[in-house]
């Protein structure tokens, strides 16, 4: 086994249904955990539910439930789009589930057995959509001069007997950790976090008594904790914690925690100052992805445009959505979606250029040479510089997905694809075929090399059109991972093995606009 590698999504928060920017989400880092893997890494990969907290139980009561059943309900949907995305998760995480409390309140016991929480009386305006209180320097002005918190939402004035977490006592540790590694990604977010620790922490109100949906407050049972405290130690209870052996020891320090933009200061302050009064070690990285939007707009229910993500899954297919969103979108940015795009890039990349090719090659090889394979025909110049190409494609889309710049990465990998693209027209096989059959084998089983090292390349993000491809190709299932492109001799074994290619079938079929959407 490899090195390990844990990565983590933010948990939702199950109020609702699953909508495109938890999609979003769970395919990013489904494909970083693929890319991993195929890296030779020892992935754990933990998505999940955050449970408790006051929307939670306010949405209950809207409608008529206990919080624990609409818990129940909701997480199910969650659930079943990550089954549905192919999102490989390792475990699904329920804030509600009994080792979670446990791992919680230990967490609770170490930071005030280290001095960190002491109890007070907290006054201020608080966001009940957000879960979190504000200064009054922060707010803005809503319609009617009514009082919004920086995220646009309602704020309350809330008095309440509090426990407290002295998180004034971390600024410096925090910001040694941000100058000294690359804790926080992208830049513009790591520059965020600066300003708003460099202008002074306050210490942070963490256990309520207003409402009893959450982890018990050990030793003062009549508070439940901040949901914040209690949904951020969810990235240590799925690896055991508290017991610190196992995949605890293996896994933690993790090494990226993937979350949206706007929860960047709970993972990069907070969290971090738990973890270092509970003296336990921070992560390496938390990465704040931008937001998906819809035409440039936010999706929100009073605009009515929310798009169920299943319902795009099932109109465009499960690896065309993934490919568009990560391809489409610069990864840390804001990006947009909308029927036209999703159909225009993906008719033009996966169905007419990287399809076309992986379909055109193996039809030639059926047709012409009854499928069978021809490994040590002679090459010529043509023949080693598209090769070279394809490497130089693979390995930049290697590295820019190390680096999660997932749409350079696959613009590199385009490039490749355009080359061999290129290649056959220049070369004409069909003219081959009749004035020099061998140099139209010779062709033909460059470009099939060529294919089964885009195909492996590409497999993170559209695994299921690639293994159909693969399975095609007679790659076997235990040889499609990066390390399978060094092996020069795939082809030389395959023929000895007596496989031939039988009449293929395509597996990026182009799209049509959905009637609705055009
Ligand atoms: O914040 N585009 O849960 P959540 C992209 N429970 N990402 C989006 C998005 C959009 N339009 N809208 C939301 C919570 N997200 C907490 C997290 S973690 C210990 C607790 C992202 O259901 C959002 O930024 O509101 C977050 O990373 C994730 O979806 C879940 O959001």
């Amino acid at each position: 086994m490899g090195e390990p590698y844990y990565i983590t999504t933010a948990i939702s928060y199950p109020n609702g249904k699953p909508h495109i920017g938890h999609a979003y989400e769970a395919i990013a880092a489904d494909v970083i955990a693929r890319h991993h893997k195929a890296e030779g890494f020892d992935v754990r990969f933990q998505t999940g539910t955050d449970e408790h907290g006051l929307k939670m139980a306010q949405k209950a009561r809207d409608l008529g439930i206990t919080p624990a059943e609409l818990a129940a309900e909701m997480s199910q949907h969650f659930i079943d789009m990550c089954d549905k995305l192919n999102v490989s998760y390792d475990v699904f995480i329920r804030t509600t589930e009994p080792r979670h409390h446990e791992s919680v309140q230990e967490l609770w016991r170490r930071m005030e057995a280290n001095g960190d929480l002491y109890l007070d009386r907290y006054e201020g305006w608080y966001s009940v959509r957000d879960e979190a209180y504000y200064d009054e320097s922060e707010l803005i002005e809503g319609e009617g001069r009514q009082k919004l918190s920086p995220q646009n939402t309602p704020v309350e004035w809330t008095v309440e007997e509090s426990w407290f977490f002295r998180l004034s006592k971390y600024q410096d540790r925090l910001l040694d950790l941000y100058k000294s590694t690359d804790f926080i990604r992208p830049e513009s977010r790591l520059n965020e976090v600066m300003r708003f620790v460099e202008g002074g922490l306050r210490d942070l109100s963490v256990s309520r008594t207003s409402f009893d949906w959450g982890v018990k407050v050990p030793g003062s049972e009549n508070h439940v904790m901040y949901v914040w405290v209690d949904a951020l130690t969810n990235y240590i209870t799925g690896l055991g914690f508290p017991a610190e052996g196992g995949d605890f020891a293996k896994y933690w320090p993790g090494d990226l925690h993937l979350i949206g933009k706007d929860i960047v200061r709970f993972h990069t302050v907070y969290w971090p100052a738990f973890l270092m009064s509970a003296g336990l070690p921070v992560p390496k990285q938390v990465f704040g992805h931008g937001f998906l939007l819809n035409r440039g707009q936010k999706e929100s229910k009073t605009l009515g445009n929310v798009t169920d993500p299943i319902d795009l899954a099932e109109a465009y297919g499960v690896d065309t959505l993934r490919y568009f969103l990560m391809r489409e979108v610069a990864f840390g940015q804001d990006g947009s979606w909308s029927h036209e795009a999703i159909v225009t890039r993906c008719n033009a990349e996966l169905a007419n250029s990287f399809g076309n090719l992986a379909q055109r090659t193996l039809s030639m090889i059926f047709k012409n040479m009854d499928g069978t394979l021809k490994p040590s025909l002679p090459l010529d110049d043509a023949d080693v510089a598209l090769a070279d190409a394809v490497a130089v494609g693979v390995g930049g889309m290697r590295r820019a997905f190390m680096d999660l710049d997932f749409s350079a990465g696959l613009e590199a990998w385009m490039r490749a694809v355009f080359a061999c693209n290129q290649y056959v027209d220049e070369q004409a096989p069909w003219t081959l075929r009749k004035t020099d059959p061998e140099r139209m084998e010779a062709v033909l089983m460059t470009l099939l090399r060529c294919v089964r090292s885009l195909a492996i390349a590409v497999r993170p993000v559209v695994p299921t059109a690639i293994d159909k491809l693969l399975d095609q190709m007679g790659v076997a299932a235990d040889a499609r991972d990066y390390t399978a492109l060094e092996q020069s001799d795939w082809l030389e074994t395959l023929a000895a093995s007596g496989f031939t290619i039988a009449k293929p079938e395509g597996v990026f079929p182009r799209l049509e606009m959905p009637e609705e959407a055009s």
